[in-house]
């Protein structure tokens, strides 16, 4: 497409400040001011996701498409791929976003086979790097869509057919090495219809084992690349199956962990798949820190309601500064970041709708980033977990740690008086005061 498709935005999107009227300005988002010593744009890495702005027509199960996209139509396939992708680097440029990410099946025709599908895709890649040269634009992370031809139906690793498991490994094959050409310093698995719909037909042990064979075949191909980026999986607990295995942080480092694949993979973390799994995405961000595997975040917001994956543009400060404050103190999410895995609704139907919801999005994270960083500022919350664990670092707390004492040895001090623990307040309270004083105390950032 040689003309512009955005044609109601004729500017990059800039810095309006906090009483800017003009609703195609940032409010809070400024790249370079410089948070803790580092630019905003480090911290968050932000980057716009392909599938859900430019490859989504707005279908719902009930409803055709309401979005305008017209590449999605267009005949000759490829010029539809062409046309996409022009609009898509117009967006990233005008918003000024640093990264974007896709799936291989997002950008490229499937074509009648294989070979046709990868001819495609490569390309597309040289476009890609072409547009990623032009605009200073990179990749975030690739994937592989391996879930919604219907040869997925049952799965793709973990599919009854290993002809199944034959083509997944093919098409990641090739999009861990277009991840590679394209700079991208992540590489994302996740595992839609790796679960099941029903136990009947399911054998768990065995597409437990495929699972961990698959994910050692990617490790094996990524050393044998070169490729040096991060591998990542994205937990999800269900939906598309009813059950997927990759449930949530914990499980998928269980599942890690108990196939020789710890430390090969971190995970991407999504807001919405934490709050479909019944937690905080505050306690998905947290675990992953805890146990050193945190590796990016897939930023968006479901909605209370109804706990569905809505897939919202994020717009909840507080939802966002404590992940931050987590992020913060782990010494920051790169080289990973903040994809937007995010859609408008379906009735977001202008073309500036696009820019409405990433520009919130983009606010909100900075808005939780100024937030996050107030906390680490104050070092309240900070003294008063040191302080809660402190005898920890005492002299009985030491040698239970160090294995000095055993179950007898301390039976033996408990009954001979010398143990008398006292109850101390947990103070929540006084703790969610601390983080809504932050909140209220970074409310107008300064222009800067
Ligand atoms: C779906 C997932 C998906 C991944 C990439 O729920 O969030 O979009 O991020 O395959
Ligand atoms: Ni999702
Ligand atoms: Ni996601």
């Amino acid at each position: 497409m040689t003309s512009e498709f955005f044609t109601g935005v004729t500017e990059p999107i800039r810095y309006g400040g906090p009483d800017s009227t003009d609703p195609l300005t940032f409010k809070a988002w400024q790249p370079n001011r410089v948070v803790l010593g580092k630019r905003m744009v480090e911290h968050l890495r932000p980057g716009v996701c392909f599938w859900h702005s430019f490859t989504w027509a707005g279908t719902d199960m009930f409803g055709t498409g309401t979005l305008d996209r017209p590449w999605i139509t267009m005949a000759d396939e490829m010029a539809g791929a062409r046309a996409k992708m022009a609009a898509a680097f117009e967006f990233f440029t005008k918003l000024g976003a640093p990264y974007y990410c896709f799936h291989d099946r997002d950008v490229a025709p499937e074509g009648t086979s294989f070979a046709e599908f990868r001819d495609h895709l490569d390309a597309l890649t040289d476009d890609a790097l072409g547009y990623q040269e032009r605009t200073g634009v990179t990749l975030l992370w690739g994937t592989a869509n391996v879930f919604t031809h219907p040869r997925y139906q049952a799965g793709a690793a973990t599919n009854p057919d290993p002809e199944v498991f034959a083509y997944a490994a093919a098409q990641v094959k090739h999009m861990l090495e277009v991840t590679k050409r394209l700079g991208g310093p992540n590489y994302v698995l996740w595992g839609g219809r790796e679960g099941y719909d029903t136990l009947l037909n399911t054998d768990l042990r065995r597409e437990g084992a495929q699972l961990a064979r698959f994910l050692h075949l990617v490790v094996e191909h990524k050393h044998k690349i070169g490729f040096k980026g991060r591998l990542l999986i994205e937990p999800k607990p269900m939906e598309p199956a009813k059950h997927q295995y990759d449930y949530d942080s914990a499980t998928v480092h269980g599942f890690l962990a108990r196939n020789g694949l710890e430390g090969e993979y971190q995970l991407n973390i999504e807001a919405n798949h934490a709050t479909l799994a019944g937690h905080s995405f505050h306690h998905e961000v947290a675990y992953a820190v805890a146990n050193g595997v945190l590796g990016s975040i897939d930023a968006n917001r479901g909605d209370p309601q109804n706990g569905w994956d809505t897939d919202q543009f994020p717009n909840s400060v507080e939802d966002l500064a404590l992940p931050l404050y987590e992020i913060l103190r782990a010494g920051g999410i790169a080289p990973g970041g903040f994809n937007f895995d995010a859609k408008l609704r379906r009735q977001s139907s202008d073309r500036n709708d696009l820019f409405h919801a990433h520009i919130g999005g983009l606010d909100t994270i900075a808005q939780a980033l100024l937030v996050a960083a107030d906390l680490v500022e104050r070092g309240e919350l900070a003294a008063n977990l040191d302080a809660r664990y402190a005898s920890w670092d005492g002299a009985l707390g030491k040698a239970i740690l160090e294995g000095g004492l055993s179950l007898a040895d301390l039976e033996a001090r408990v009954a001979a008086g010398a143990v008398n623990p006292v109850p101390v307040s947990g103070g929540q309270e006084r703790l969610e005061n601390l983080v809504n004083k932050s909140i209220w105390a970074v409310d107008r950032p300064a222009a800067g």
